[in-house]
């Protein structure tokens, strides 16, 4: 719930590893904690995650930062699950500076059209002076925008300088489709990540991006990028259970 560490060490560019949940229990997101990651993403987007779920996941936010996907840029589900208690919001899709001031309109309540009430787990279930709730969540909350799309390429300055957007987030699997490119190796979505980059260094903005494994994570960091969500639990559990069964009576 609380999460203004987090948003200070994205902001301090501190290198951060999380990785997506996409089985909807708490139990992982706690394993996930003891790990010692930094934070982890439920994907709602790419998982069958629904709010219910979404309201068990985040209520271990006190364990480590705990975003969630959003299954696109409508406002009603950004706004929900800040609600339930979510640290912070990534957006898939965002294409244009006007899809990201959306983000921003679903997310804070200083902008004026977030739906409110006191009753919700990140006011703490009423409890909260109301106005504290509403200046800590905006204050708190952490956004990520998605960049996937060619389209969004041609806004990037405009996205990339919206100031109370904390990341910007590549993501290569659509990215590479959107670009029409063969595969991960296509020179380019390699351009495409390095013109990200070099956007959020102009404007000051933070720069995240997924990977299958962390051995492509240094040389995204020397682009500057300091926000990474690698694999996803699944992809954890099935790649530690082959290596087991292929090791078992290997020696
Ligand atoms: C993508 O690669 O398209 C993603 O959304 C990964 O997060
Ligand atoms: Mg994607």
């Amino acid at each position: 719930m609380t999460s203004d560490h987090f948003r200070e060490r994205i902001r301090r560019r501190e290198p951060l590893i999380g990785t997506f949940v996409k089985t909807p229990a708490f139990h992982i997101i706690e394993l996930l904690g003891i790990a010692g990651l930094d934070f982890v993403v439920a994907d709602a987007e790419h998982a069958p995650i629904d709010n219910g779920q979404v309201d068990n996941m985040v209520a271990v936010a006190g364990v480590l930062p705990v975003l969630v996907r959003v299954p696109g840029n409508d406002p009603m589900p950004i706004a929900s699950v800040l609600d339930l208690g979510a640290t912070g919001v990534v957006v898939p899709h965002v294409r244009s500076a006007d899809d990201a001031v959306a983000v921003l309109d679903a997310a804070d309540f200083a902008r004026g059209s977030r739906g409110f009430s006191p009753s919700v787990r990140a006011g703490r279930f009423g409890t909260d002076n109301v106005e504290a709730f509403r200046s800590r969540a905006d204050k708190e909350r952490v956004l990520f925008v998605q960049i996937e799309d060619g389209e969004a390429l041609e806004q990037l300055d405009a996205i990339a300088s919206i100031d109370d957007i904390d990341v910007l987030f590549i993501g290569p699997a659509d990215l590479a489709l959107s670009l029409g490119c063969s595969g991960a190796d296509d020179p380019r979505l390699q351009d495409a990540i390095t013109t990200i980059a070099k956007a959020g260094q102009r404007h000051g903005r933070a720069v995240g991006i997924f990977v299958g494994s962390v051995e492509a994570i240094a040389a995204y960091r020397a682009l500057g990028i300091s926000v990474f969500i690698c694999g996803s639990d699944q992809s954890f559990l099935l790649a530690e259970a082959r290596r087991v069964k292929r090791s078992a009576f290997a020696g």
